[in-house]
């Protein structure tokens, strides 16, 4: 690269990430055959519209492509392409969500989604999002005795609020979800089922954790979480004569974006393939058992785990209510002090509220962990107990 600075910049990035533990919930690597793909000449290309029925000339390459990311993503998730569509033009989980709400929510509409609060994301209805300014949230929580999801609770509100659609899938709940309840909670008020499944996408792909299709009218994913694809997001939808798919491909293109980005599709299509091999299965069950070794051996050493534990690749640890009272200073320790403290020691976390927290998203009472960036460095149990071991010391000391 002949832009010193920025080969600079990137080489002190690379650097960086090698040198780290990474334990932030969403982030992974990707393969050099996904970053061959992402830096190609496929980034020249103009491709407003869809495979068949574009704006430019030239895009037959292309056409293709977008195609063959589609074919991998149906054929990964299991899906008959007479039953489901998949839109992979998406650049992000944000787009991705509000062009959904776009789709099929009138302006103004109800949104039900879990607060940011309790471990929601912000394109779940918060206020501070286009998702909530343009539409109305009825947020939903956790029950305060288990930190987990009360079915009965959501399907009162649901019954009161009359909400167009309900968001399942979440940035900062660690349990599985019961996407048959959530089902049932829909029709009970003939809303649009829509699952986020971001940050469960690749262990749902791995068979790891429970498939929201069968419950679903509606799943986004992104692609570099779990699935540990490019930065890129997917839009499934059933195929019936409400025709979601129509109304969708419209939203995401004219509604949201101009050109898709055929460099990152191709990615995508690249971490889709590498997805669906056997050594990826392996990878998605090792990076449950990682995390499940991390929550046990923190609680081991008395630190407090949101919910008790995780069925995921991500916990929430509390550091302040029910965070270890025998630091050196004799403190509790905020999420934003912890997080600090672990990396400077070069650990990676993200501080995290917890829910019914008393302290401010600036400063939280939590730090958020998630295992599928160190599994994909080849992590196993013994090394995560390590982990632990190591973020007790430093937030001990
Ligand atoms: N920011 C992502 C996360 O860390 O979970 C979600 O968009």
């Amino acid at each position: 690269m002949k832009d010193i600075q920025i080969k600079k910049l990137i080489d002190a990035e690379k650097k960086r990430q090698k040198s780290v533990i990474n334990l932030i919930a969403s982030e992974n690597y990707v393969s050099k055959d996904v970053l061959e793909a992402l830096g190609s000449e496929l980034t020249n290309k103009y491709a407003e519209g869809y495979p068949g029925a574009r704006y430019y000339g030239g895009n037959k390459v292309m056409d293709k492509i977008e195609n063959l990311a589609k074919e991998r993503a149906l054929k990964l998730f299991k899906l008959s392409p007479s039953e489901w569509s998949v839109n992979v033009q998406p650049l992000s989980g944000s787009p991705a969500n509000v062009a959904v709400y776009l789709a099929l929510v009138p302006q103004g509409g109800k949104i039900m989604g879990m607060s940011l609060a309790h471990g929601g994301h912000l394109t779940h209805g918060h206020k501070v999002s286009i998702s909530g300014k343009m539409w109305q949230q009825v947020p939903y929580g956790v029950a305060q005795n288990t930190e987990t999801l009360d079915y009965e609770e959501l399907k009162d509100i649901a019954t009161r609020e009359k909400p167009a659609l309900i968001v399942a899938g979440f940035t900062a709940y660690s349990r599985t979800i019961d996407f048959k309840k959530f089902r049932e909670i829909a029709d009970s008020c003939s809303a649009y089922l829509m699952v986020d499944m971001s940050h469960t996408g690749g262990l749902v792909a791995g068979g790891v954790y429970p498939s929201p299709f069968l419950y679903a009218d509606v799943v986004t994913t992104t692609v570099h979480k779990t699935l540990r694809g490019p930065r890129a997001a997917l839009i499934f939808s059933r195929k019936d004569n409400r025709e979601l798919d129509k109304k969708i491909d419209k939203a995401v293109f004219p509604g949201m974006q101009g050109g898709p980005h055929l460099n990152q599709i191709a990615a995508v299509a690249v971490a889709l393939k590498e997805a669906s091999t056997p050594a990826f299965r392996k990878y998605a069950a090792q990076v449950i058992k990682n995390a499940q070794v991390l929550a046990d051996e923190l609680k081991k050493l008395d630190w407090r785990i949101v919910s008790g534990g995780t069925d995921s690749h991500l916990l929430l640890v509390d550091v302040w209510m029910g965070g270890c009272p025998s630091t050196s200073s004799g403190q509790s320790l905020t999420g934003k002090d912890a997080s600090e403290r672990l990396e400077k020691a070069g650990i990676i976390v993200n501080k995290n509220t917890i829910p019914f927290d008393t302290r401010s998203p600036v400063d939280p009472s939590g730090i958020r962990l998630g295992s599928a960036a160190e599994t994909t460095r080849g992590k196993k149990e013994k090394d995560f107990r390590e982990i632990a071991w190591k973020i007790d010391r430093v937030l001990r000391r």
